[in-house]
């Protein structure tokens, strides 16, 4: 039997939608050793490695996604579960994979990287007309303006948000680097659809029954009624002085659904094992990370994992002089999904999808929406 992607959504970069920055919070109280007994008990063993040197990327299995790529139109339903199976068995112990052969196309990313890096690299006084306005997720944030920790000061990096609904004309730079938009939104198309498509099957992987109405709670994915974002990041040379605690991007989970990440050469990410130690992520080549955010955890009634993660100063002196570039896509469901346990267990009270947003600012910041965060 053949199916087609499930992309029925429709992409329109012109529509209007208001901002929806997403604090940090705790996660919720479910550990990862916890999830992986109760997964060995139901399921088998699962296969990966929770005794990795930090050398080693063993703990974050690399999946070949090839017979769901975006460079296949129709396939054969018999060769998705076993895809799906092992999603979800990754999403439910490291909350991390990697996934090869994706189907994004390589000269896409590099050509938004290199659009990106000549965007950052202009005068401050210049990037400044592009800032985020503040009634908009949309647009230049300045170094050292976010801190997903409050333990920590602002985070040595430097971001290009991409949200279409909110991009107006003047929130591009046109002039300065013609090539910067389109490169943007066609990479943000091509997130919008591969996220579809790990949708797909992680709904599979978790035995929902209506795969297709499960979709279908993400078909306005680049509208206002969705709040998925794009940010494109750089983490510059370090200064001369950094400050007490200061590193690139501070301990944090991911608010939304799921995020897809493509990091360059240089390194950096690291993400939690069960045991609380922080293993690198390191960057292979062609592949592109996959982790899961707190909404997801939430609505899986905790079968799925939100894993903290962060982005360490470089330690050699080569590193430090060197510039770190990544861009993550942060996919949440349309606004008016209502997130109710999946497994029928009412473990957490249904919310709506903007809701929970929102609730997350308020219960963190007493309701001071305004503050600069970090907005996955
Ligand atoms: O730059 C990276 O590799 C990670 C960024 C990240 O975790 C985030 O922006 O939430």
């Amino acid at each position: 039997m053949t199916v087609s992607s499930g992309d029925k959504s429709t992409f329109d970069p012109q529509s209007t939608f208001s901002c929806s920055h997403e604090p940090l919070l705790p996660r919720p109280d479910s550990s990862c050793r916890n999830r992986m007994d109760k997964d060995t008990e139901e399921h088998g063993p699962v296969p990966i490695h929770w005794d990795a040197t930090p050398e080693d990327h063993g703990h974050i299995p690399i999946i070949d996604f090839s017979s769901y790529s975006l460079l296949k139109g129709a396939v054969d339903e018999d060769e998705l579960q076993p895809l799906a199976t092992q999603l979800v068995q990754a999403f439910s112990t490291v909350g991390f994979v990697y996934l090869r052969n994706h189907g994004i196309p390589a000269a896409l990313v590099s050509r938004t990287f290199e659009a990106a890096d000549k965007f950052f690299a202009l005068p401050e006084e210049v990037k400044t007309k592009f800032s985020r306005p503040a009634d908009k997720s949309h647009g230049w944030v300045c170094l050292e303006r976010e801190r997903v920790t409050m333990e920590r000061p602002g985070d040595l990096k430097e971001a290009f948000n991409v949200r279409p609904p909110q991009a107006t004309e003047k929130l591009w730079p046109s002039e300065e680097v013609p090539e910067f938009q389109q490169a943007s939104l066609q990479l943000y198309d091509k997130c919008r659809q591969l996220s579809l498509r790990i949708i797909e099957l992680m709904a599979r992987g978790l035995n929902i029954q209506d795969v297709s109405n499960f979709l279908s709670l993400h078909d306005k994915i680049g509208t206002a009624a969705n709040g998925t974002m794009m940010r494109i990041l750089h983490y510059p040379p370090l200064p001369e002085r950094v400050k007490p605690g200061q590193i690139r991007c501070g301990e944090h989970t991911d608010y939304g659904e799921i995020t897809i990440l493509f990091q360059d050469a240089v390194g950096g990410l690291e993400v939690q094992s069960c045991e609380g130690k922080y293993v690198p992520a390191p960057p292979i080549p062609d592949t592109v990370v996959v982790n899961i955010g707190d909404l997801m955890q939430r609505w899986t009634a905790d079968k799925l994992a939100s894993t903290m993660h962060r982005v360490l100063l470089p330690e050699t002196e080569e590193g430090q002089k060197s510039h770190r570039r990544s861009i993550a896509f942060f996919v949440h469901p349309n606004k008016d999904t209502t997130i109710a346990s999946l497994d029928g267990s009412n473990k957490y009270p249904p919310i709506k999808a903007g809701e929970y947003l929102d609730e997350r600012l308020t219960s963190t910041y007493g309701g001071r929406k305004s503050e600069e965060k970090t907005v996955n």
